[in-house]
């Protein structure tokens, strides 16, 4: 039998505290503790089945009994779960904790639907290489979800080495920093060891994910922070700086010098979801400057005392910035105003439902008095 003082803090096991473990962990556990399941953290992911770090080591876990229906509560790689204490492999998970941050996105333009990337996540650390060209309405894209999860969003400019003139770089960090305001934007070389300080100092505290096209050098920078070639790395193949999706699953490591790093396969895209919050932080200075549109509900176009506009006209805001968050705010709406329909939908048919079953339920009634 389990006893439940071994799982609680702080005598929780060294391997349980590498990975994050705390005493608000140990409380919201306590209730699972109390029935002898052991507290684990999802490392990996794969078909139904993930590997869960527990204070007994790694174990292969089943998750068929953690809601299988709807995709925004699957278990996923973050996740602290209770685990049967013993059986063969694999185990079950039981359930898993209430998230503190969760990254999400939509899985497709067509389908309203939310994908969870990652739980419980502290800093969100977009890659962005600076092999290719920067897009920006892209990273600004990846900051709206990043903000939505909660988690404090960082972008990290890879690859500096390939930028030899410190004057371009200092300017493209410049350019990206118009575009993340109240966001930390680094340069590193993992070839050459340039930054890899300041981002270690970063991540060695809490979660940290790392986000980004493929072959814009996460895993490279998770072997860097590891200090061993965990994660695989492969060239980049085509001349676009595109890569080939090297990592395929998203993978949890615990950091030599404290702090937990996430390396996830490239996204292609990230499909923004009910990310309206998320949006406006990306945008805070076009949210700040509308406050002083004459009308409150401006849709900076062509109102007068438009504050926005004269933002832009007075060269104090890209317009770039202004087409950029009008789009994703579309985008957002769209996704929402879908979402919502399909919930609709749902209640409609589950109206119906009981509705049926009322009016069965009451024809076998009259029937049983006939
Ligand atoms: N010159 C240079 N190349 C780098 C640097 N970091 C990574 N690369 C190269 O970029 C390529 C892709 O790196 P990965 O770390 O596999 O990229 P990834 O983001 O993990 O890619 P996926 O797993 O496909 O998402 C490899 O050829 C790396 O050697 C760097 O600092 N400088
Ligand atoms: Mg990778
Ligand atoms: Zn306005």
């Amino acid at each position: 039998m389990t006893s439940t003082s071994s799982t609680s803090f702080p005598h929780a096991h060294s391997a349980l505290a590498a990975h994050g473990w705390d005493e608000d962990w140990a409380d919201a556990f306590a209730q699972y503790a109390a029935q002898g399941l052991l507290p684990g953290r999802v490392v990996r992911v794969d078909r139904g089945q993930c590997d869960v770090v527990t204070a007994d080591g790694v174990v292969r876990a089943d998750t068929a009994f953690v809601t299988p229906h709807d995709p925004l509560r699957v278990v996923c790689t973050g996740d602290w779960v209770a685990v049967d204490p013993e059986g063969g492999t694999p185990r079950y998970v039981r359930t898993y904790l209430p998230r503190r941050t969760a990254f999400v996105r939509s899985t497709s333009s067509k389908r309203s639907e939310g994908q969870i990337l990652a739980a419980n996540v502290d800093h969100a650390i977009v890659a962005v290489s600076l092999a290719a060209e920067l897009d920006l309405a892209r990273i600004e894209r990846f900051l709206a979800l990043a903000w939505e999860s909660g988690a404090q969003p960082l972008v990290v400019l890879t690859k500096a080495d390939l930028v030899p003139d410190p004057v371009t770089l200092a300017y493209l960090v410049q350019d990206v920093e118009t575009a993340a305001p109240g966001v930390p934007v680094l340069s590193v070389s993992a070839e050459q060891g340039e930054g890899l300080d300041v981002l270690a100092a970063v991540v060695s505290g809490g979660t940290a994910v790392l986000l980004g096209q493929s072959g814009a050098g996460k895993s490279t920078l998770a072997n860097a922070l590891l200090g061993e070639d965990v994660m695989g790395v492969q060239d980049v193949r085509d001349v676009d700086g595109k890569g080939r999706h090297t990592t395929t699953t998203r993978n949890l490591l615990a950091l030599p010098g404290g702090g937990v790093l996430i390396d996830t396969p490239g996204l292609r895209g990230v499909g923004l979801f009910d990310a309206g919050s998320g949006v406006g932080q990306v945008f805070a200075e076009i949210e700040e400057l509308a406050e002083g549109c004459r009308f409150h509900d401006c849709a900076h176009e062509s109102e007068p005392g438009c504050a926005v506009l004269a933002a832009i006209d007075g060269g104090e805001l890209p317009g770039r910035r202004l087409e950029s968050y009008r789009k994703l705010m579309r985008e957002n709406q769209r996704i929402v105003a879908k979402t919502d329909a399909r919930l609709r939908a749902e209640i409609r048919k589950e109206f119906k439902r009981r509705g049926a079953l009322g009016k069965a339920a009451m024809e076998a009634k009259r029937g049983g008095l006939r």
